[in-house]
């Protein structure tokens, strides 16, 4: 048997004309956010280590949009990369976010807990990717759905922290046990806590895409000042409910 027949997968491709999702998750992270003492429903300096993650990915890669909350990163490519082969994508994709979440976490001055003492760094960071194969309309559906997850995520986060606080972990899981998203707002309610004062980007993520931007510059041959439009990527800590029109108003689709 010749040798390269048994590996049988680098052959797997995505067909040529659909649209693709990477979503890359961060493996074991409750235990990383244990060890590492992040602040509880979200730390703010974890949230920007993510972040900053995506926009590396970003310039390196140039999809058209990444939605991050938690520890999930949801990367939106319109043009099939490595010719469609599934494991090229998988792994380089998982192995770029973990290198770049692992170098941006030890050096990044804002994430002081590690920067001031690294010996707290103990095990290597890794993520798992998958690869989503959707049309356009199912795109939209698919970002709506991820973002459905981090507002569930938020609603439970905020509860379960909340009681934990009162009652202790035994007895808050025992009061949230198959409530729904309506009791749970209640029961925040009672604990003064208003769903409406809790930051946008911890109920709706965080969405890094272009955006077209006027730049003035000066034009030598004519020597004039001239404008002129590029597609500059932000951060965007204040994202709409996903739906068809974001899509089709920021170019992404
Ligand atoms: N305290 C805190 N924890 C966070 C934050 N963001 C993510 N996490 C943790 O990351 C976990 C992500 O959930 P999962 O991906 O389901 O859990 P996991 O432990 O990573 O498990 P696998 O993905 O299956 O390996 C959450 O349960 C939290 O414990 C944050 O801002 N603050
Ligand atoms: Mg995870």
């Amino acid at each position: 048997m010749i040798m390269n027949e048994c590996e049988m997968f680098s052959n797997l491709k995505v067909p040529c004309c659909s649209k693709i999702v990477i979503r890359i998750d961060g493996r074991n992270f409750s235990q990383l956010s244990h060890n590492l003492e992040l602040e509880k429903p979200y730390d703010l300096e974890f949230v920007k280590i993510m972040v900053k993650t995506c926009h590396d990915f970003f310039q390196e890669f140039s999809p058209s949009l990444i939605y991050t909350f938690s520890d999930e990163i949801n990367i939106l490519l319109n043009e099939i990369p490595f010719r469609g082969r599934l494991e090229k994508m998988d792994s380089i994709f998982a192995s770029f976010i973990s290198g770049t979440f692992t170098s941006n976490i030890i050096n990044n001055k804002e994430f002081s807990k590690i920067f001031e003492n690294p010996e707290i760094f103990i095990k290597p960071i890794s993520f798992d990717s998958r690869v989503i194969l959707l049309n356009s309309a199912e795109t939209v559906k698919y970002f709506k759905y991820r973002q459905d997850k981090a507002w569930v995520n938020c609603l439970n986060g905020y509860a379960y922290w909340t009681l934990r606080r009162e009652y202790g972990k035994d007895k808050a899981i025992q009061i949230l046990y198959k409530k729904k998203s309506n009791q749970i707002h209640d029961i925040l309610f009672e604990q003064d806590m208003n769903i409406a004062d809790i930051p946008l980007w911890q109920r709706r993520g965080i969405g890094i895409y272009r955006e077209e931007m006027i730049i003035q510059g000066y034009n030598p041959i004519i020597n004039e000042e001239v404008m002129s439009k590029r597609w500059k990527p932000i951060t965007d800590w204040k994202l709409p409910v996903f739906n068809e029109e974001f899509f089709h108003v920021n170019q992404i689709l």
